[in-house]
């Protein structure tokens, strides 16, 4: 499959494309369906909501296929062509949060991209719709159940919409550590992963009550969904593109919001060095990315080699 968007391929215009947890870094990752979503469309805006790069898994041990390469090289080439990108940090890349705001101002600029905790989208029929990862619900669902009204009103103020950067440190058993909701909701039993979706949804509401938003688009769980809370917000997940349900939320050009799918399109995965990731970019701010990301998440062993070496990892 070429790479570059194809003048032929077919491509809908669409108002909105939501995509989130790619997890860049992770073996599963199903690149070849994410290329051809992205060549199936032309948006006027992409929101990355989160968890698109793993960072977790890439400090362990540096993982990157050609694939990753070619889809940051289609977002470039959207870029390109007036697509406006939008990237919401999720927990799993949540150093993009703490980034130094004049290196990452600088990067923005350069790649012409906008990071942001989270946004509010302007549907075709007036709506507003919160876009932000999800993590920022956790330490609520931790808890177990809605705490005093004060308690989340001050957590609600603090956690969204701010401008303080986030850390992925949720509060479990009394301690702060790294979290994933949706490991959790895979090991918990049917019923009580129900509860914390149930609670989750009833801490959407409440938000989007409060903030006097129409609804919300997330990711974060990798459960794709698309419904009414109260039959008055409208609640949407991206889902994930890690093999087995490779999902999007589109806004089409009517203003109606749709979840749609991908086959498993999984091929072998081929890991390549970062050089050679860098070296395959058609457009120099795939470079750029590829080579900061490299930067956020040094592989642990490489880091020590360089450091001893004094030279600073690429
Ligand atoms: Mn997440």
């Amino acid at each position: 499959m070429n790479a570059a968007i194809d003048q032929k391929h077919p491509s809908t215009r669409i108002r909105a494309l939501f995509l989130s947890d790619f997890h860049f870094g992770y073996k599963g990752v199903d690149g070849a369906a994410l290329l051809d979503c992205l060549k199936s469309y032309t948006p006027q805006t992409i929101y990355l909501v989160g968890d698109i790069i793993d960072g977790w898994k890439l400090t362990k041990r540096w993982h990157w296929t050609p694939e990753y390469t070619h889809i940051i090289d289609a977002l470039v080439d959207h870029r390109r062509r007036g697509v406006k990108i939008i990237y919401l940090p999720g927990n799993h890349d949540e150093r993009v949060r703490t980034l130094n705001p004049i290196l990452r101002a600088r990067f923005c600029f350069d790649v012409g991209l906008r990071i942001t905790n989270s946004i509010v989208h302007r549907a075709k029929d007036g709506r507003k719709i919160v876009v932000l990862h999800g993590d920022q619900f956790d330490n609520a669902l931790m808890r177990g159940r809605v705490s005093k009204v004060g308690d989340w009103l001050f957590e609600v103020f603090s956690d969204l919409f701010s401008f303080t950067p986030q850390t992925a440190s949720v509060v479990v058993d009394g301690k702060a550590g790294k979290f994933s909701l949706a490991k959790a909701l895979m090991k918990k039993s049917g019923k009580v992963a129900l509860r914390m979706l149930g609670l989750l949804e009833r801490r959407i509401v409440r938000l989007l009550k409060l903030k006097g938003m129409h609804g919300l688009i997330c990711g974060h769980t990798h459960m794709p969904k698309m419904r009414m809370l109260r039959r008055k917000y409208m609640y949407g997940n991206c889902g994930m593109w890690m093999g087995y349900t490779n999902t999007a939320i589109i806004e089409t050009m009517d203003g109606r919001f749709e979840l749609v799918n991908w086959p498993d399109m999984r091929r072998e995965q081929i890991s390549i060095q970062a050089s050679e990731a860098v070296h395959i970019a058609r457009n120099y701010e795939t470079a750029l990315i590829i080579r900061r990301i490299r930067q956020l998440w040094p592989a642990r062993k490489l880091a020590r080699e360089a450091e001893r070496m004094g030279m600073k990892p690429l």
